[in-house]
């Protein structure tokens, strides 16, 4: 038996069961909404070309407008002005799209504070009872968060003083781009924090990891239904040339 076969195999029998990770994306699907003075990107639409009528009697189809950044997606380090030498989209390499996953669950530090930010020491217990970071493999954070993604408001979470939605500190910001892994996924609207426009140096999750040539994954759904360790992620962003991210399908590989 070749692996393949085996993992295929497996997959058959459901001793390996994949997870989406992927949010459903409409004209519904929350975007981010930065403060002015910044320009804020477009949601995601369908414009209809045909349905079975005059315009293409036997087909439908339509054509799709959408920011990068819209609903699940990839960053990628040309995002950020720290990665601006780095790969746009469509060049990180494939073999990159599939590694190794963990989850660190701060999800009921995050329900008594929205506002809540992971620490370095956070990620240090994490390692002293799970091991290492996954070298070449993504971090996720869990933080609740999903469950208000069906709600625009519940989701940004923000009031007269700005967006209040978990993240991380400025200090573990910079800890984890020196860590061999390949990047970090959230369950937020952003990989920063809501206030994160505030700290210095602003937005420092973009900053130091797509800076370091790391990558962020966004919007992540169904992070409750992966283990500790263990399991695989792909990683599916569109190849835009030139682009900054994209909207991707997210699946995780999970044995059971
Ligand atoms: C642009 C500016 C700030 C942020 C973002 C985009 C994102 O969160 C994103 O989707 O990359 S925080
Ligand atoms: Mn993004």
């Amino acid at each position: 038996m070749t692996t393949i076969e085996t993992l295929l195999g497996d997959l058959a029998a459901g001793r390996i069961e994949v997870i989406d990770l992927t949010a459903p994306l409409s004209d519904k699907t929350t975007i981010i909404q930065l403060p002015p003075p910044f320009a804020n990107t477009a949601g995601f639409q369908l414009h209809e070309i045909s349905r079975y009528d005059e315009r293409g009697p036997a087909w439908y189809w339509n054509n799709i407008s959408a920011g990068e950044h819209v609903g699940t997606h990839f960053d990628a380090p040309v995002h950020w002005i720290s990665g601006k030498d780095g790969y746009d989209v469509s060049q990180v390499p494939p073999k990159q799209l599939v590694g190794p996953v963990v989850v660190i669950d701060k999800s009921a530090e995050c329900a008594a504070n929205p506002d809540y930010l992971l620490e370095v020491a956070d990620i240090e217990a994490w390692t002293a009872a799970n091991g290492p970071l996954p070298e070449g493999g993504w971090l996720l954070y869990r933080t609740g968060w999903d469950a208000r993604a069906h709600d625009q408001a519940a989701f940004l979470n923000a009031n007269e003083t700005g967006p209040h939605t978990p993240g991380m500190s400025v200090a573990c910001a910079q800890w984890l781009a020196q860590q061999p892994i390949l990047g970090v996924g959230v369950e937020t609207v952003g990989t920063d924090a809501g206030a994160a426009h505030s700290f210095d140096p602003p937005f420092p999750c973009h900053s130091f990891l797509l800076g370091a040539g790391k990558y962020g994954l966004t919007q992540l759904a169904n992070i409750a239904k992966l283990p500790t360790t263990g399991a695989m992620l792909v990683a599916a962003p569109l190849p835009i040339v030139g682009g900054s991210g994209s909207p991707a399908r997210i699946l995780a590989f999970v044995p059971r």
